[in-house]
């Protein structure tokens, strides 16, 4: 796989292999760790930049806490890659996020290291308090440690979780792993205080004094350390990091070079065995150790194969734009005709494709930080003020503001659009990623407006309805990934709320779907009809209102429906079709309701996904066939052989 040797590493499968190193013998164990993740990474794509910055610090932590038995507990989880090759799953780093292969971020079942499944920001503080109020209710004694970076400190939970730590004062760790970087340049109004302290070296100097003269010192420590910080903001000296944390209930020990080995042991040896909650302020660098990545830490956060010496991926062939791309830039257009429309993402700028409209228009641009709570709030207000927000989030992320959905917006009959990008099966991320279930969050919130796009020419037009509809919340979600190649027409056309259209006819069974997975659908129809099974495909284009007309009309035509979406079949597209039907009195038709089963899907590629899921063509023609035989309309040939 690589020309690398490494010698320190190919004597490490565990953490206890390196428990008795010498500091010397972990600098060269970290810079094996270091070279391994890039020579891997740069074959198989990932995570890089914040594993890369990440590698002293877990070999340092590893080093000092008996894990297992002593628990990390990861935030987000992609920075834990020197993790997985430091805890027996280094023969296995060269399969990550690849079909049945190692999970790309923390996952409990994958290994006895992975104390608690990651994949979404912020959550780190609250899991390891848990885990510390269990250890303590069962008399148990190992440490907990909770690592989380900057970016993650802009979700609101983590300072929720410190709250509640502070109040119990039970003994907890916790490391600020502050690389001044989110995915996109971190929006953290507190990292401007950081860069103030660490670029201030009289400050450095005097802060580490305090540490050492006060820091042991326990109780009496504390208290000779608040008055100093009490003296230092009397004289403004600089403004005090820690004081925040102080307030929440926190010793505050930093910041640390989270590069410098001796430095992070000793600190960690130190504060192991301190009482009551603990942060550890460690600043390191995004992408360290790597040139390409040091020089260009956001296209670098995530990467597919690359060349080492230039870190650049190999040019994808031009193809059709992405969704995401075509959303972008669908923005930017209604934003320069709509002098009240803003955008806001939740620290994915270039994820969501909004860093088109930060570019143009900056002053109509709001990244929250990874805050979507918040962000749908402030969504909410913008709202009551006349202005049209554009609250772009990832289907995945939305979920986590479902609350503020239904109070902030829905019940006072706000017009916030949500533009829910990755719906469906996301691929390589997994399931903590998976976009399946937004059809169903939203779709049970009174007055929501739901539509998906089956092109990006339709995806458009959607958008564009729904800044102009001005009634209330609606909704528009689309796929991770490509178009399929429609043309673009100049401007917009609006699409009338709640109605659908049918694609393409037929005589036998009618497949009733929604969102890009029409096209799978489309595609299916053409290999039912080389069987001989004619079927009729219908773009519902609206989860919600459902199009009751077209539904009335289909069911006058055929006895079979089969429904497809890429959302979980439980309560989302499909159960809607039912519910119409069964609203309307119509009983004599036979449905099939087919979509995301009612379990958690793995990683893989989305075709590895859709084609175990039976959303791939050949699997929804094999489902629909499968269907019609079990009612035995029509006398039929088995269907995946026809179609093989
Ligand atoms: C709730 C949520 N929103 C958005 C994301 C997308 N996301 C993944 S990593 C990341 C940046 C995290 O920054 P930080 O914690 O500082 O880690 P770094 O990559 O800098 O090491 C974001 C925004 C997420 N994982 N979870």
């Amino acid at each position: 796989m690589t020309e690398h040797t490494y010698p320190i590493l190919d004597k490490v499968n565990v953490p206890s292999d390196f428990r008795a190193f010498s500091i010397p013998e972990l600098k060269a164990l970290a810079d094996d760790v270091r070279t391994f993740l890039i020579d891997v990474i740069s074959t198989t794509g990932g995570h890089l930049g914040a594993g890369l910055g990440s590698v002293e610090l877990t070999v340092a932590l590893h080093h000092v806490f008996n894990t297992p038995h002593d628990k990390l507990v990861w935030d987000v989880g992609h920075q834990a890659y020197p993790h997985k090759i430091l805890t027996g799953r280094k023969d296995r780093l060269n399969t990550i996020r690849q079909y049945k292969g190692l999970s790309g971020f923390l996952k409990r079942t994958e290994s006895e290291y992975d104390t608690f499944g990651a994949g979404h920001a912020s959550t780190a503080i609250s899991a390891a308090l848990g885990m510390v109020a269990a250890r303590d209710f069962n008399h148990e004694d190992y440490k907990v440690v909770a690592i989380v970076g900057d970016g993650s400190m802009t979700g609101g939970m983590v300072y929720e979780g410190m709250n509640n730590a502070g109040i119990l004062k039970k003994n907890l760790i916790v490391v600020l792993n502050d690389n001044n970087m989110s995915i996109a340049p971190n929006v953290w109004a507190l990292s401007n205080y950081f860069t103030q302290l660490i670029a201030n070296p009289s400050y450095n100097r005097f802060k580490a004094n305090m540490y050492e003269l006060t820091g042991k010192l326990d109780a009496w420590g504390d208290r000779l350390r608040r008055v100093a910080a009490r003296l230092e903001e009397g004289v403004k000296v600089v403004i005090t990091p820690g004081m925040l944390f102080e307030a929440l209930g926190f010793r505050y020990f930093g910041p640390i070079n989270g590069h410098n080995m001796s430095q992070l042991v000793s600190i960690f040896s130190d504060v192991k065995n301190y009482p009551g909650p603990i942060l550890v302020h460690v600043t390191t660098q995004k992408g360290k150790g790597y040139k390409p990545a040091e020089a260009d830490v956001q296209r670098l956060h995530g990467v597919t194969p690359f060349d080492k010496v230039t870190g650049r991926s190999p040019k994808k062939a031009d193809g059709p734009p992405a969704y995401t791309k075509v959303f972008g830039k669908a923005v930017v257009e209604l934003a320069k005709q709509n002098p009240r429309l803003v955008g806001i993402t939740a620290a994915m700028p270039d994820g969501t494709g909004l860093d088109q409209l930060q570019k143009e228009l900056p002053d109509r641009f709001y990244d929250v930080g990874i805050a979507e709570q918040h962000g749908i709030t402030f969504a909410a207000g913008l709202a009551t003020q006349g202005c049209v927000p554009v609250a772009a989030i990832y289907s995945t992320f939305l979920q986590r503001a479902f609350d503020q959905i239904i109070h902030d917006v829905a019940l006072q009959h706000l017009h916030v659009v949500f533009a829910l990008d990755r719906g469906g099966l996301v691929g390589a991320d997994g399931p903590t990623h998976h976009g399946v279930f937004d059809l169903s969050y939203l779709r049970l919130i009174p007055e929501m407006v739901i539509m998906a796009p089956k092109d990006e020419s339709e995806l458009r037009d959607m958008l564009y309805t729904a800044v102009e509809y001005k009634q209330g919340p609606i909704a528009l979600r689309y796929p991770r990934g490509n178009g399929i190649g429609v043309p673009l027409k100049q401007g917009f056309d609006l699409i009338p709320i709640g109605k659908g259209e049918v694609l393409r006819s037929g005589k036998d069974v009618a497949i009733v779907c929604i969102g890009a997975i029409v096209q799978n659908a489309l595609k299916a129809a053409e290999y039912l009809e080389k069987s001989g099974i004619r079927a009729e495909v219908v773009n519902m284009r609206f989860v919600k209102p459902v199009d009751a007309d077209l539904l009335k009309d289909v069911a006058s035509r055929f006895d079979h429906i089969v429904t497809i979406e890429d959302n979980s079949i439980v309560g989302g597209f499909g159960s809607a079709v039912v519910e119409c039907y069964a609203q309307l009195g119509i009983t004599n038709i036979k449905i099939k309701v087919h979509g995301i089963p009612d379990h958690f899907i793995d990683h893989g590629t989305p075709d590895e996904l859709h084609r175990d899921v039976m959303l791939d063509a050949q699997g929804i023609a094999h489902v629909v066939n499968e269907f019609l035989q079990q009612h035995a309309t029509v006398l039929r040939q088995p269907l995946r052989a026809s179609v093989n």
